[in-house]
């Protein structure tokens, strides 16, 4: 039978690198977002092995409607829950608030909104749930307050829903890279190119690709094998100390 996997933010970056793999290993893909001329593209790309779904994750009547897809795109085995953004990385107090909220809405209520819709269909073919966190579940920095805290919670959500989906055969899996170069820096600061471009410069992100493979990793193991959480980062990638406020 053919597979079929539901991945949101196709238009872009990881989500649409997994489309292209998927696709190119003979899955079927339900491509998600809001940029429907992107969608064209990817369908145009890799025709019909590919739906496109113009969908905001903020739209939650929208989400719960996808448990009605039917006939060969109804099966579901995978849900990437791969939408997400992140606000500027800017103390708290200085963010605009309707800014945090899109992200709060998007990164966390729809996500779950959508996962509670489709489980059935998960569990009557025992699929498997993949969940993008982030490095920033677990690693704080200065401006990740909100963004840090959404996907702490993908992550703390992937692994509570495993024990909800004890003895369903259905997988839970929370992916928690570093910095992968896509546009996601180009949205967090508001579009300015220059800045995402810094950001990459001089060292090794990852890239979309490296982090499709992974998930195409994940995805294909043995199926009684579950990766909780996987953490991974580019190699010039590290960690910093504490910081210490000293007076004078
Ligand atoms: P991109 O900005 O390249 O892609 C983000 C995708 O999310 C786009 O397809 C976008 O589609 C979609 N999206 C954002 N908001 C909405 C919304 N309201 N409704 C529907 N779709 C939405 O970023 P990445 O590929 O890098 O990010 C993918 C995931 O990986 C995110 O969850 C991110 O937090 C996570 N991640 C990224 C890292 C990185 O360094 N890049 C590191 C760790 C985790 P559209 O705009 O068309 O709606
Ligand atoms: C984003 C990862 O390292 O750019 O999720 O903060 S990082």
């Amino acid at each position: 039978m053919t597979k079929v996997v539901l991945i949101t933010g196709a238009t872009a970056g990881i989500g649409a690198a997994c489309a292209r793999l998927f696709a190119a290993n003979g899955w079927r893909v339900i491509g998600t977002g809001r940029r429907g001329d992107r969608l064209r593209a990817l369908q145009d790309e890799l025709g019909e092995a590919f739906l496109p779904l113009v969908l905001d994750m903020r739209d939650l009547n929208a989400l719960e409607s996808l448990a009605e897809l039917s006939g060969e795109w109804g099966g579901l085995d995978l849900l990437l829950n791969n939408a997400g953004l992140a606000p500027p990385a800017e103390p708290l107090h200085e963010q605009d608030r309707e800014h945090l909220e899109q992200v709060i809405e998007t990164n966390i209520s729809g996500l779950v909104v959508l996962t509670r819709a489709l489980l059935p269909r998960l569990i009557e073919r025992k699929g498997a749930v993949i969940n993008l966190s982030s490095v920033a579940a677990t690693y704080p920095y200065r401006g990740g307050a909100v963004y840090g805290g959404t996907k702490a919670f993908v992550r703390q959500f992937s692994l509570d829903l495993r024990c909800d989906l004890a003895g369903t055969g259905v997988r839970v899996t929370s992916i928690e890279p570093g910095m992968v170069e896509t546009e996601f820096t180009l949205v967090r600061t508001g579009g300015d190119q220059a800045a995402s471009e810094a950001l990459y410069a001089n060292m090794e992100p990852m890239t979309a690709e490296d982090l499709a493979q992974t998930i195409w990793w994940v995805a294909t193991l043995p199926t009684h094998l579950n990766i909780n959480t996987l953490e991974l980062m580019p190699t010039s990638q590290s960690f910093a100390g504490f910081t210490v406020a000293r007076k004078g």
